[in-house]
């Protein structure tokens, strides 16, 4: 008998489609039982592996298509968002793929009862995954074990699927002289079967992202906003005055107000941004959890949290931005943090002679190291446990993570899992792919808002406020100076900080006229020295510019 084989491609359209409930089905398993979501494994796993640059660059064109969709989320929200689409898409292509190797395998080897062809391949390809999810920074829930062996059978399952689907698709050439001996379809079927396996393909994607969101939306939410409308002002343009536990912010009655539609001074926890590493899920803590600081130390410790909220606290006032904010960014925040001093830390370990930095682990295997000698000669880096008087949310940390003033957020781990003390400083997870050693952070001034709504008479003209925000670090502001129109500087007036280690908000009132007008705005640091206002670029040092804000106004 004469059959014509079905061609690779369609391997690939198979594999991709068949994907589709293979991701659903683990989504459920994902929410149900702690079970592996390969899409995010997977992604975690090529970009812990690939060039931070080329990841990078591609969420960073994914941010770009959702903001021109027109998604109204923050930019962290977005970027995360960007990140597990790009996951699922890699993830279906690695499918495709897959299912067109499958093809050509079963092409070669045609055997007609076929289906030992389709688990053996299915058990091939599931090895790879079962070493991703071995590796996996965070182990899943539900134990490595059960998780490989349901990898496994998902794959099985899958190549069996393909294979089954390849001998459907193989169609008998019109040959009057034999008696087909095996499944033969003629093209007519091979398109019905390709529409009924989409059709089924669909039933069961759409089922099982359904159960997974189902299983997912009972879930408690990751934080609880702290900072609710009862704590906001109305008669201070509607800015927080007060921190978690209700106190006076240090700068409550300052004279300069926020302009109305200048971003929270003193952001809610529950709109801190957050930046890391992982795609899909936060890390387990235990309930019993420890610190163990190790190495290079007179006194090993393994401290309790309890331990750790016992010794001398500090607070402070923060501004803390990720090195990947671009000018005008949302990935900065400011609320109040809490902790234990790291020198007050070195004097408990008493560190060897020869020991010269913390390495610091995450729970999810980030690394960052921290010189000793920076610990020595600054008071406020920090081991802190709080924001907002708050346990850290888990989002941002939880039990622990380390503040060093004046360094962009890459620097500041989350999720302390173990201290180790060593002989000599490493580049941590960011600074290996490719982003600034010591990410220090670069001056930066926004415009958050022309306040046209707020615009009021003196002196027989119409003034309209302009505000936002100008950060440097612990450098502090000295001078924020606005422009319309490329016409002069003018200067802005300055809010009083919440501390030296906070933003400063700004405002500027401009007199009002009517048309299409361009608004800039410069900082200089407490030194006096200007802003770069050159575009830089996030990678690798932080961006830099001049932020500049279109509008055209009417007449009221
Ligand atoms: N363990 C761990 N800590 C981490 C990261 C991470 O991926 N893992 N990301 C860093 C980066 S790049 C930033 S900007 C800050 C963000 O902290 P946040 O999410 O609380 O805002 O955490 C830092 N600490
Ligand atoms: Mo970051």
């Amino acid at each position: 008998m004469n059959t014509k084989k079905p061609a690779i491609w369609l391997g690939g359209v198979i594999g991709l489609l068949f994907t589709l409930p293979l991701m659903a089905v683990q989504f459920v398993g994902f929410e149900l039982a702690g079970l592996p979501y390969l899409p995010f494994d997977t992604f975690d796993f090529v970009s812990r592996n690939l060039p931070g640059a080329v990841i990078t660059f591609g969420i960073d064109a994914m941010v770009e298509v959702i903001i021109g969709l027109g998604g109204g989320a923050t930019l962290d929200e977005t970027a995360k968002l960007a990140e597990q689409l790009m996951a699922q898409g890699i993830y279906l292509l690695i499918g495709a793929a897959i299912g067109a190797v499958m093809f050509a395998v079963f092409r070669r080897r045609d055997d007609a009862t076929g289906t030992n062809t389709g688990v053996i391949a299915g058990l091939v390809v599931a090895m790879p995954f079962a070493l991703i999810v071995a590796t996996a920074p965070l182990a899943p829930t539900s134990g490595v074990l059960l998780a490989i062996v349901w990898v496994g059978l998902l794959y099985v399952a899958f190549g069996a699927a393909l294979n089954w689907a390849y001998h459907r698709l193989t169609v008998s050439q019109a040959d009057a002289s034999s008696t087909p001996t095996t499944i033969t379809t003629t093209g007519v079927d091979r398109r019905q079967f390709l529409v009924q396996a989409g059709g089924a393909t669909a039933v069961i994607t759409v089922v099982g992202a359904g159960l997974g969101a189902l299983l997912r939306a009972g879930d408690p939410p990751a934080t609880v906003p702290l900072n609710t409308a009862d704590n906001i002002d109305a008669a201070d343009n509607g800015q927080i005055l007060t921190d978690g536990s209700g106190n006076p912010l240090p700068n409550a009655d300052a004279e300069i107000m926020a302009v109305p539609g200048t971003r929270q001074e003193y952001t809610p926890v529950a709109e801190h941004y957050r930046i890391d590493i992982l795609s899909g899920r936060l890390p387990d803590i235990p309930d019993d959890y420890t610190l163990p600081i190790t190495g290079l130390v007179a006194n090993e410790v393994r401290w309790t949290l309890d331990e750790i909220r016992d010794m001398p606290a500090e607070s402070a006032f923060i501004t803390m931005s990720c090195i990947s904010n671009r000018v005008a960014g949302s990935l900065i925040s400011t609320t109040k943090w809490t902790g234990v001093p790291m020198q007050y830390i070195l004097d408990q370990i008493q560190p060897d002679e020869d020991a010269v930095a913390l390495k610091i682990t995450g729970a999810d295997n980030f690394d960052e190291y921290i010189e000793l000698d920076l610990i020595r000669n600054d008071d406020r880096i920090m081991l802190a446990y709080a924001f907002d008087d708050e346990p850290l949310p888990l989002r941002n940390g939880y039990p622990l993570r380390v503040h060093i003033p004046d360094r962009y957020g890459m620097k500041q781990p989350k999720w302390i899992q173990s201290i180790e003390v060593v002989d000599a400083w490493e580049p941590g997870y960011w600074v290996r792919r490719g982003w600034s050693r010591d990410a220090i952070v670069r001056a930066t001034s926004v415009i958050d808002t022309v306040a046209d709504q707020a615009a009021f008479d003196a002196d027989g003209q119409t003034l309209i406020p302009i505000g936002g925000i100008a950060w440097a670090g612990e450098r502090g502001i000295s001078r924020v100076q606005v422009r319309v129109d490329d016409g002069e500087w003018q200067d802005a007036q300055l809010r009083e900080t919440m501390s030296d280690r906070t933003w400063t908000i700004w405002r500027y009132e401009w007199p009002f006229s009517e048309g299409a007008h361009k608004f800039e705005v410069v900082c200089y640091d407490g030194a006096g020295e200007m802003q770069i206002t050159d575009n830089n670029p996030v990678r690798p040092d932080g961006a830099t510019g001049v932020h500049s804000v279109r509008r055209t106004l009417a007449e009221a």
